[in-house]
């Protein structure tokens, strides 16, 4: 008999801060479904200050839950082309794009390769991404033990300051 292939829980973090950030996050949420993702929550949309040094424009984020047979490096595969097809192009590192989707969790998975890490290396860091993960994620334990809730309760006030509630997204949208 062969078996089914298992179904992974994966929390994706998408950002926009080129042309219409907004439409580009529901682009992402409308378009992943047909790509083999299935979306099982979506937090609300934030307003970020740029992190990394970069001047440029505010972003939108969100943090999604999705649940897929997609292995790490096929749901790598598919979120960069789904980047793609939004239009975005080669930039400087950690510079403006249309479209970020970024592999965030995967089960409880640890994975390094070249081309992809899991957990995301920056993500304990990130305001912009614990705060949307912990809208639909409150309880949630990271591989190692820590929780997003204390790993955001170690942030500077000041890059939480930075992260301010945009808009909620309903279900339809
Ligand atoms: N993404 C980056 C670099 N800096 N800053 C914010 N606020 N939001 C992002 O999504 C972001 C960033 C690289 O992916
Ligand atoms: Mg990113
Ligand atoms: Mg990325």
């Amino acid at each position: 008999m062969v078996s089914e292939p298992a179904l992974h829980r994966v929390y994706l973090g998408l950002g926009s801060n080129l042309g219409n950030r907004a439409a580009n996050l529901r682009l992402a949420r409308h378009s992943l479904p047909e790509k083999g993702v299935k979306v099982l929550a979506a937090s609300p949309l934030y307003q970020t200050a740029p992190w990394g040094g970069v001047k440029q424009p505010d972003f939108l984020n969100q943090v999604l839950l999705g649940e897929t047979k997609l292995k790490p490096l096929a749901l790598l595969d598919t979120v960069k082309e789904l980047e793609r097809e939004a239009g975005r192009t080669p930039s400087v590192f950690w510079g403006p794009r249309v479209l970020d989707i970024d592999i965030l969790l995967y089960d409880e998975l640890t994975f390094g390769s070249e081309r992809l890490t899991i957990p995301h290396r920056e993500m304990k860091k990130r305001a912009f991404v614990l705060a949307p993960l912990l809208d639909i994620a409150p309880g949630l334990v990271l591989p190692g033990g820590d929780t997003a809730a204390a790993c955001y309760a170690r942030l500077p006030e000041q890059e939480k300051a930075g992260v301010v509630l945009y808009a909620e997204v309903l279900s339809d949208n």
